[in-house]
């Protein structure tokens, strides 16, 4: 299991200080991979604070450019790599919502992350309509199709996807755990679809409202590998929970 945190634009220093310290000391005795993404300008002191433990730093984002360049405000994945990070979160809803990430830039941007040594986190979800619509199986397996079209085998190889119903971020309403495993399966069956070997070994993160008291029941579900954790991963206590949930 990955238990994957997102703080989003979220937490300052000390926040970083004192969740590494509380979640630096109980790491080990934890089954799961934990993993922390926090703004950009807090990796480095993150990794700092978090160095010879097994907890791993990812970004939030990264440049579709490989190469460096004049690219203002942008950052790719060679210096995501040089500050110690192994994983990135591509796609995730906020950033095709609000910034306009196309399935191609989402491609792109997976491309990047894995020339550069990293692995993506590739969020897919549907709206609250499309799902009420019954389209939640039509969008998704487009974003599949979308990502399978454009990035190389060695590419997707190296994927996580995470799949984040938009209408439980940050709502409070999580996915039902047999809301969550069922479109698990769905997703695992498309990747199957076109690679049965990658399907089998693929993560499938659930993300969405993720918090200690539905973690376990979410993780219940045999298609369920972790979870990728907004809110409740900006504190310690919380995320060391829904982590313990994990097994
Ligand atoms: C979904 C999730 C983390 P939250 O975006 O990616 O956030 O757990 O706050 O719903």
């Amino acid at each position: 299991m990955l238990i994957a945190g997102n703080w989003k634009m979220n937490g300052d220093s000390a926040q970083v200080d004192a969740f590494a310290r509380d979640v630096k000391s109980a790491a080990g005795e934890l089954a799961a991979q934990l993993l922390v993404c926090v703004p950009f300008v807090y990796i480095d002191r993150m990794g700092r604070e978090l160095a010879d433990s097994s907890v791993a730093l990812g970004a939030q984002n990264i440049a579709a450019e490989v190469d460096a360049g004049a690219f203002t405000g942008e950052v790719n994945g060679a210096m995501l790599a040089d500050t110690g990070c192994s994983q990135v979160i591509v796609g995730h809803s906020e950033r095709r919502a609000l910034y306009g990430e196309t399935d191609a830039v989402v491609a792109a941007k997976t491309t990047a992350a894995v020339a550069a040594g990293l692995k993506p986190i590739v969020c897919v979800g549907e709206t609250l309509e499309q799902r009420d619509a019954d389209q939640a199986e039509a969008v998704l397996g487009a974003q599949i199709a979308a990502l399978f079209d454009q990035c190389d085998a060695a590419t997707l190889a190296q994927v996580t996807i995470a799949y984040e119903p938009i209408w439980a971020i940050g709502t409070g309403r999580s996915a039902t755990p047999e809301q969550a495993q069922a479109i698990h399966a769905f997703l695992r069956g498309q990747i199957a679809d076109r690679d049965v070997t990658l399907s089998q070994s693929v993560q499938l993160l659930y993300g969405g409202s993720v918090k200690p008291d539905n973690a376990a029941a979410l993780f219940a579900g045999a298609d369920v590998d972790g979870a990728l954790v907004g809110g409740a991963s900006l504190k310690a206590d919380s995320f060391l929970d829904i982590a313990r949930a994990a097994g």
